[in-house]
């Protein structure tokens, strides 16, 4: 069957913790349901870990540094093939790229730049269940560190 119900994760990214209600409606409006949600505010070591796939990339110090700037949110999204259609929902990772080749999409309306894209989705069924954990684990504490929005910088 080409049609799974999969689970994802949704994460909005520093820079656009102003513009949460918009990015949340192109969820709903792609079909999928919101089945958890979470903000916190990573350090250092829990974005590190978050990233691990980077490791030694020219781009990760300045990744760690604006992911850690301020508050984010995560959210398990669900429906039909969601690992694949909600990174379509995102659009390419540079924002410029996305505004001439899917206008439409969250990176294309809400990004800056290739780092500050606002938002992220994970790239495979091995990600989507290791980052799922990571914000919600299923056992041992059941939070990470709590933000207020009062924390956001933009
Ligand atoms: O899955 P994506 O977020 O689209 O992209 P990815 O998994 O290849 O990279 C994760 C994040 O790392 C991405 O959202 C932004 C950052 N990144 C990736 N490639 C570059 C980059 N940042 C900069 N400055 N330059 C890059 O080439």
């Amino acid at each position: 069957l080409s049609s799974q119900k999969e689970k994802t994760l949704g994460l909005i990214k520093p820079d656009a913790m102003n513009k949460i209600g918009q990015i949340l409606d192109h969820v709903y409006r792609n079909g999928f349901m919101i089945t958890k949600l979470k903000m916190c505010k990573l350090d250092r070591n829990e974005a590190f870990e978050m990233y691990q796939e980077h490791r030694g990339k020219p781009f990760l110090n300045d990744l760690l540094e604006y992911v850690t700037s301020g508050p984010v949110l995560a959210f398990e999204v669900v429906g039909q093939n969601a690992i694949t259609n909600w990174r379509k929902t995102i659009g390419p990772t540079d924002p410029a790229t996305a505004r001439s080749e899917a206008p439409n999409s969250i990176r294309a309306q809400y990004g800056t730049d290739k780092t500050r894209n606002a938002c992220h989705g994970s790239d495979s069924l091995t990600s989507a269940a290791r980052e799922l954990e990571f914000f919600f684990p299923s056992t041992g504490p059941k939070r990470r560190n709590t933000a207020q929005l009062s924390d956001c910088t933009c």
